[in-house]
């Protein structure tokens, strides 16, 4: 029976609105540790991580909270590497999307550890590929993705002692509608595949499953990043930074279905979630609604 390590991480010091921090027990109030036990999973909830409080400065040098960021991306890293090498699957519960430095951080070095090649599947309305140089808010959360391939603060991107953590080709950026001029360039430079919403719009979500989690096999550790705006906000509206215009519950349920369909997920964060702004918690809901889906849970009636 495969165990799950669940992780709490409870803070919002990358984001640009509070609330986030409350994120790991409104998916507990969900139901979220009981949908995993029914689908015969063993669950081992560790609680949530302790960190600095969010002090509410100003950037300064373009990186807003960047002390507070580093030593939550620590304790993220050591709690996910720790269920690594116990054989467990790590589920991050954010916390902002900040914290998925810390979780990938360790996720890639376990990777290299035992010799698998790893494929992240970003699910968010934004690009999460902001610079200090270039972001317009310095917040945290809007740069995980290039901290993880380098281009970043030098304590947040070597956490394994390992730089860059990832490479472009390892990333796939899936229901992205928010980048910044500058996020774009940085995309382009780095040649990262990106399935945009118009994209999406396009060519329909099951042509875009089936190129993201192309070239897949045996020896490859999935992990999945879902930022909670990346939905449409009005099936989820409790995230601090909502975008209009995102995947449809149906498009969201399949893109889990086909994951899971992979059989080779090893690992998760669920990030961005943010109840002060939700309705009696319905986001929250949701979240474990689509959980289960991704841990197998279907309603396909056709043999
Ligand atoms: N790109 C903007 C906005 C943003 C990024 N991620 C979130 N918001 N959640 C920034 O601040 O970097
Ligand atoms: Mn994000
Ligand atoms: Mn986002």
């Amino acid at each position: 029976m495969k165990t799950i390590s669940l992780i709490g991480a409870p803070t919002d010091v990358g984001a640009s609105v509070r609330g986030a921090g409350m994120g790991p027990d409104a998916l507990r109030v969900a139901g979220l540790n009981e949908a995993l036990a029914a689908r015969q999973f063993h669950v081992i909830d560790h609680g949530n991580l302790h960190g600095p409080a969010n002090p509410w400065q100003q950037p300064v040098n373009g990186l807003r909270h960047l002390k507070e960021a580093i030593d939550w991306n620590q304790a993220v890293y050591d709690a996910v590497n720790q269920a690594l090498i116990q054989g467990h699957l790590p589920m991050m519960l954010g916390g902002d999307h900040c914290l998925a430095i810390g979780s990938i951080s360790a996720v890639a070095a376990h990777c290299r550890r035992i010799g698998k090649k790893l494929r992240v599947l970003w699910f968010d309305a934004h690009a999460d590929s902001n610079l200090s140089t270039i972001s317009p808010t310095g917040n945290i959360h809007g740069m995980p993705v290039a901290c993880l391939m380098g281009h970043g603060p030098q304590e947040l991107i070597s956490y394994a002692g390992h730089t860059p953590a990832i490479h472009p080709a390892d990333i796939r950026l899936i229901g992205i509608r928010s980048v910044d001029a500058g996020e774009k360039k940085f995309i382009h430079d780095m040649g990262m595949q990106v399935f945009d919403m118009r994209y999406i719009d396009e060519y329909g979500m099951r042509n875009v499953m089936s190129s993201a989690l192309a070239d897949l096999d045996a020896d490859t550790h999935l992990h999945v990043s879902f930022d909670m705006d990346c939905l449409d906000p009005g099936i989820a509206p409790g995230v601090g930074t909502a975008v209009l215009g995102g995947p449809t519950y149906r498009e969201a349920q399949l893109c889990m279905e086909m994951i899971a369909d992979t059989g080779l997920l090893a690992s998760l964060d669920l990030v961005e979630l943010n109840p002060a702004l939700d309705i009696r918690n319905q986001t929250a809901i949701l979240a474990v609604d689509l959980i289960e889906s991704l841990f197998g849970k279907s309603t396909l009636v056709r043999m």
